[in-house]
């Protein structure tokens, strides 16, 4: 198995919209479980294909406190939602930042499992909030998008100002490497 690597905001591929997995073989299989110790190790609660640049509609996700209830939607799709709530969100793409997101309370879904079978569920609290900002990602759609123009404002700046900060630690080590 693979750590992949993250794409982070502003990266334009984020902005991709995900293509429906046709193919159940052994490589997608292989793409779901980079996709589960990439998450693992992030540490994060869920993943989206389009995070680590591939553009296909799957998601990885464990809200568990044990990460011990691994779950994987492919080619998910909203049957139903039903009331609204806030919670605090961030994702692995906009580090550092964490804003309260307005979303459906709950919600039902049909998805393929690895193995193309079809199966629906139903989810609430921090599993729907989850399945909801992922299935976001296959839209090329960012939990920032949600926010008001003056915090999105405010989270692109304090993204700015902390990769400035990250390249002028990284500056000395590159050059003493040359
Ligand atoms: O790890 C994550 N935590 C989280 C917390 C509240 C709402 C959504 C999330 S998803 C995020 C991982 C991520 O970026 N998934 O796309
Ligand atoms: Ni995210």
């Amino acid at each position: 198995m693979t750590i992949l690597s993250i794409l982070e905001f502003p990266d334009e591929r984020l902005r991709k919209k995900a293509a429906p997995v046709e193919v159940f073989d052994d490589a997608l299989r292989r793409t779901v479980d980079d996709m589960f110790e990439t998450m693992y190790a992030a540490p994060g609660v869920g993943l989206a294909a389009t995070q680590v640049n591939v553009h296909k509609r799957i998601l990885v996700i464990d809200v568990s406190d044990e990460k011990n209830a691994p779950l994987c939607l492919i080619n998910p799709e909203l049957l139903g939602r039903s009331g609204n709530g806030e919670m605090e969100e961030g994702c692995l793409s906009v580090p550092g930042i964490f804003e309260k997101v307005c979303r459906a309370e709950s919600i039902s879904f049909r998805a393929q499992d690895r193995n193309g079978d079809f199966f629906e569920m139903s989810a609430e609290g921090l599993l729907a909030v989850c399945i909801q900002h992922e299935m976001d990602h296959l839209e090329g759609k960012l939990f920032l998008d949600h926010l008001s123009a003056l915090k999105r404002q405010m989270a692109r700046k304090k993204l700015q100002k902390e990769r400035r900060l990250r390249e002028i630690h990284k500056a000395p080590r590159a050059a003493a490497a040359v």
